[in-house]
């Protein structure tokens, strides 16, 4: 090979590499680093519908003492909105995801109020911290199954913190997602919450309008799927890529 031509290769690579660089600062990316964009959307459900129920509360002083002069409290066992959107559904990545999550340094929060859980359905990572808050002047305990199995009484105003170490399985069993365990009051039976103890960060519960967003999800294809207690498992295949944000919806109906 000539002189000539091998600087004209150099040349050629060096001009190559610069395009990818600028490529790469025109998407706010460096080097090394892979394209991560946002999954976000609705969970809905067009059905007749029927008024959650009244919660009794029993013969605790307390509870019952709580709700004078206000709203009666009701089930959330299905909270829809008026325009058909549905709160407390986990929104997560089921499968495609690579690799485990780093706990965030920050714990995930359950809190006991009014006698109920406050948040019906909670997410956090495995080996993240959970702190578990009593928010009552009264005596709760935090009951819960599945494979991290944990049981203690809380006196009023206290507040437990854990580690919680094993993840769920993501896997769907006859379509059906075993993503959730339950958490429970044994002194007060009415008392009612989900926690998803997952091996990655990709997941969102919905608010009051139905909404979730997934950040920073790699490019990838994935399998996107929705749980709620009542409504059950949806799936959806999803693919991110350039860091683009995508949406998807999920739509229940009866
Ligand atoms: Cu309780």
């Amino acid at each position: 090979m000539q002189r000539g031509s091998v600087m004209k290769k150099i040349l050629l690579l060096a001009l190559a590499g610069l395009i990818v660089l600028a490529a790469q600062a025109a998407t706010g990316l460096l080097a090394g680093q892979a394209a991560a964009g946002t999954l976000t959307g609705k969970v809905s459900f067009s059905g007749k519908m029927r008024k959650a129920r009244k919660i009794k509360m029993g013969d605790d002083d307390y509870c019952r003492n709580f709700y004078k002069g206000k709203a009666a409290p009701r089930s959330k066992k299905l909270v829809v909105s008026p325009n058909g959107e549905v709160r407390w559904a986990f929104v997560y990545l089921q499968a495609g995801v690579k690799g485990k999550s780093k706990p965030p340094k920050t714990p995930a929060t359950i809190t006991q109020k009014g006698c109920q859980y406050a948040t019906r359905v909670v997410g956090m990572v495995a080996g993240q911290r959970l702190v578990i808050n009593n928010g009552d002047q009264t005596k709760h305990n935090f009951h819960l199954l599945g494979r991290n199995k944990y049981n203690r009484s809380a006196s009023p105003g206290q507040s437990i913190e854990r580690k919680v170490r094993k993840a769920a399985k993501l896997k769907l069993r006859r379509g059906k997602s075993r993503v959730m365990s339950s958490v429970k009051c044994d002194i007060h039976p009415w008392m009612k919450a989900y926690l998803a103890v997952m091996p990655h960060s990709y997941f969102s519960v919905t608010g009051p309008g139905g909404r979730f967003e997934i950040k920073n999800v790699p490019d990838g294809e994935y399998t996107l799927a929705v749980w709620h207690e009542k409504l059950g498992t949806m799936t959806q295949k999803v693919t991110v890529s350039g860091g683009a944000m995508q949406s998807v919806d999920f739509a229940f109906s009866k």
